[in-house]
């Protein structure tokens, strides 16, 4: 994310036709947010949609829009650490039993007494920030309603932030009900310290952890099948590595496969599939693009994975990944991955094409920055706006 809102330009759609379709608000006419973040949805409670500010709440939000009264489910509001335009409450995910066990997780930022932490090749550096991940349990408030229970925090991870940007934040469980965290490089430009290319730090990564069973002895287990558990010297937690700031990934609800925005710095911004053990490239790469700043020296090896698909500066800044499309109010959109640029308020779909380029359409422009997507019981996909509304994706041309 970026701190910029949308410059007016046309996009011209590549590849296949693109479907006509518009963004139209979600919800009722007052559902206004301040810095929505994200969307998420329970089967215990289907006519609720859960509302994430960056702030610090989740509100409970009626899908219906004649009804009008939200609930607060979650509220750090002045607990988390907002210095930077990229900290706050950043993810949020239901556990998969949520319906007998009653758990949520929720990653966000806070402030610490300064700190010293070690980042690649051993490098130490002091901060005050850090990101949390907490296991909470929850209950029902004195008119029914379900709320977070703030006494049966668990904490899960605290990982040490050399700086306020780059956080990632998504945390999502996959169809293998292990828990997915998407972390950034540790922030500044350039990935100063090198993270991205070690194994031997979080950050620059996404992780597969267990949460099944968390005590506070022993708060997550690493799966023994995750790809760098028998390397010496690697983070067992690592599922795929070389990611500069993940701004969501999600599971494909067909496939199961992981798809992700990576934000870029100066030239490219990425979309990409990832795959156990994978090596997105940063800061050896910046999309196809072999990154010139960089301040090592090291070799590029032979087996990154590209971006699926990518976009120059012109096109926007700041890309931020959706959903792959798997509702049925536009077919022709089933099993294309949406997303979007939080710069150039610009939205696209892309799918790939078994070892030709991926096709990419573009699919218009929503009305303010776009922030993140969310995907409702039936695969409908909403977006979440920086103007604090959301707006769902529907077919028909834009008047
Ligand atoms: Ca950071
Ligand atoms: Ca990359």
């Amino acid at each position: 994310m970026l701190s910029a809102f949308c410059v007016a330009q046309d996009a011209a759609p590549t590849g296949p036709a693109a479907p006509e379709v518009q963004f139209v608000p979600a919800f009722s006419a007052k559902a206004k947010f301040d810095r929505p973040l994200l969307v998420e949805f329970t089967a215990t409670d289907p006519e609720v949609a859960y509302v994430v500010t960056q702030p610090g709440q989740i509100l409970r939000v009626p899908r219906d829009p004649a009804k009008e009264e939200q609930t607060v489910f979650f509220d750090i509001v002045g607990k988390t650490w907002t210095d930077n335009w990229e900290e706050g409450l950043l993810g949020f995910a239901f556990d998969p039993d949520y319906a007998t066990n009653g758990l949520v997780y929720v990653y966000w930022t806070e402030k610490i007494a300064k700190t010293e932490g070690v980042m690649a090749g051993g490098r130490k550096t002091r901060s005050e920030r850090q990101s949390v991940i907490s296991r909470f349990g929850t209950k029902k408030n004195d008119q029914g309603a379900p709320v977070v229970d703030m006494a049966s925090e668990l904490r899960l991870m605290q990982i040490f932030q050399p700086f306020g940007n780059h956080n990632g934040g998504t945390i999502v469980f996959g169809p293998d009900q292990m828990l997915y965290v998407a972390l950034g490089d540790g922030g500044a430009a350039n990935d100063p310290f090198g993270n991205g290319q070690s194994k031997a730090v979080l950050l620059g990564k996404v992780l597969r952890v267990d949460v099944r069973g968390a005590t506070a002895e022993k708060p997550y287990a690493v799966p023994a099948d995750n790809p760098f558990v028998q390397e010496v010297g690697a983070r067992g937690e690592i599922w795929c590595w070389g990611v500069r700031n993940p701004w969501r990934i999600t599971f494909d609800r067909k496939t199961g496969d992981l798809w992700c925005g990576d934000v870029g710095q100066n030239r490219i911004e990425e979309v990409c599939r990832l795959v156990k053990g994978g090596n997105y490239g940063w800061n050896l790469m910046e999309g196809t693009e072999v990154f010139k700043t960089r301040k090592q020296d090291l070799p590029i090896p032979a087996d990154l994975v590209p971006p699926v698909a990518e976009y120059p500066h012109a096109d926007g800044l700041s890309v931020t990944g959706g959903y792959v499309y798997r509702g049925k109010a536009i077919p022709e959109l089933d099993g294309w991955f949406v997303y979007a640029d939080f710069s150039s308020c610009k939205v696209w779909a892309c799918r790939e094409n078994q070892g030709a380029p991926a096709s990419v359409v573009s699919l218009g422009r929503v009305a303010a920055s776009p922030s993140s997507f969310g995907e409702e019981a039936d695969g409908e996909l909403l977006v979440t706006c920086f103007d604090g509304k959301v707006y769902r994706l529907v077919p028909g041309k834009k008047e």
